[in-house]
């Protein structure tokens, strides 16, 4: 069983949450020194430093949530001077603005050292190569996941996500010995290596670290089987790190939270309060440690459970379960985070189309189908196949714009689409998981 740090990942749970107190009271005491928007909050809520003297005393200081980060947009919530940001990340936020977070350069040591312990955890060692198959870019997957497998001394191969058989090429000639991915993509590309006459049981893949999305247990047998190979899964969220909050080890029996530097909590999503150990509800997680942009009390929406007994591999810090689902409506579609509000403000800006629409998701070759139905405001223009080729377009490039994703697009007859009386059903979710 490896460990990238053995001491801090089986210390006593006392130990964790003394420190977790003292890395708190810390916390409150540095946003309200440098964060306006917490100094006003925590103001409000007549929370200062020394009135933590438990951990329960968190209950004191109000939630963030994503709203908040969207209302400081782009950097209202840092708590650093500009230059002391090395990096920055976003992801989708509700409305056509992002979700932007910045790292300063110990954040970037942190975050690589979280995810190094999580890959380890997995088993993945310095010999093994390990072909990294998520979108480098503003997504956190791809480079996050990139130095923590550099600091176990792993042999990364950047490869990026898409052009499947250059993948697959590049697996065979490497020997990539472990993929990072989303599970959805780890399916396919197996599927494309059939296609091409390589049976993926042959190429040397022995482990697989999934994340990013959700997996049954059903997919990851399935994944299992056609690669040969070990499924890890873990979780994270940008607002948070990125990966590296949360991972499997070998045990499979949730993912060990990285406990010295995320507080997690459980919630109920409606009331708020806050659930005893053991229950399912909303992840709430306050960043201990982050310089750039620490969070209080971030509600995340995934809806899980936390364990605190000590697991079988040694490890102490919490496991989360795998999440059953959100309290949101964000979809994850082909990896990238998509709020249906996000394609209705993109819609109600082009007047020839209506505010009536159906988002159909579907499943083809183990990968999600994005397709949108969109109402014409004007009937005869369904007649003018240059016209409609020429919105459908415009609509594709807009949405593709702000979602980074591409869409199908079906224009189809005013008044055509289901109407509602109550809350309007927009989301077919049809995917097979
Ligand atoms: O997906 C960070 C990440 C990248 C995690 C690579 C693991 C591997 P976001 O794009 O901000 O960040 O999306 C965060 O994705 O709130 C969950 O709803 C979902 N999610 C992430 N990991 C898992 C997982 C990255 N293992 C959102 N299982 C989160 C289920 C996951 N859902």
């Amino acid at each position: 069983m490896h460990f990238f740090q053995r001491d801090i990942e089986t210390m006593p749970r006392r130990e964790i949450e003394a420190i977790q107190l003292e890395r708190l009271r810390h916390l409150v005491d540095y946003v309200d020194r440098n964060v306006p928007f917490y100094h006003k909050r925590l103001a409000e809520a007549g929370v200062t430093a020394d009135k933590i003297k438990t951990l329960s005393d968190i209950q004191y200081i109000p939630y963030t949530t994503k709203a908040d980060i969207r209302d400081t947009y782009p950097f209202g919530l840092f708590a650093v001077d500009r230059k002391k940001i090395v990096r920055i990340h976003a992801s989708s936020g509700t409305t056509g603005k992002p979700t932007v977070v910045g790292y300063t350069k110990r954040d970037l040591e942190t975050w690589s050292e979280c995810v190094a312990r999580l890959t380890m955890a997995a088993g993945a060692t310095e010999d093994d190569i390990v072909q990294i198959c998520f979108g480098y870019g503003l997504f956190t997957g791809a480079l996050g996941l990139h130095y923590g497998l550099e600091k176990i001394g792993a042999t990364v191969v950047p490869s990026s996500s898409g052009n499947t058989e250059k993948q697959i090429m590049l697996m065979k000639d490497f020997g990539t010995s472990a993929l990072v991915s989303t599970p959805s993509y780890a399916y396919y590309i197996s599927e494309v290596a059939r296609d091409i006459g390589i049976d993926p049981r042959t190429l040397n893949v022995r482990l697989g670290l999934f994340g990013s999305e959700g997996c049954t247990v059903e997919l990851r047998e399935k994944i299992e089987q056609a690669w040969n190979l070990f499924a890890t899964d873990n979780y994270g969220m940008s607002e948070l790190m990125g990966p590296g909050v949360s991972g499997e080890c070998r045990e499979r029996c949730g993912m060990h939270f990285a406990e010295d530097h995320f507080l997690p909590e459980i919630i109920d999503p409606e009331s708020g309060a806050v659930l005893p150990r053991g229950e399912q509800g909303e992840l709430v997680v306050t960043t201990l440690t982050k310089e750039g942009i620490p969070l209080l009390r971030y509600r995340t929406k995934d809806i899980t459970r936390i364990h605190y007994d000590t697991c079988a591999c040694g490890r102490t810090h919490a496991r989360m379960e795998k999440p059953t689902g959100r309290s949101d409506d964000m979809l994850k579609i082909k990896g990238v985070n998509v709020f249906p509000s996000q394609i209705e403000s993109v819609l109600i800006a082009i007047p020839q189309v209506g505010a009536n629409y159906q988002i159909v998701l579907g499943t083809k070759n183990y990968m999600d189908t994005f397709e949108i139905n969109i109402e014409v405001t004007d009937a005869a223009l369904l007649d003018h196949f240059g016209e409609l080729e020429k919105l459908q377009k415009l609509v594709h490039h807009k949405l593709q714009t702000v979602l980074g994703l591409d869409a199908k697009i079906n224009l189809v007859q005013p008044r055509s689409l289901e109407r509602f009386q109550g809350k309007a059903k927009r989301v077919i979710d049809n995917r097979v998981r």
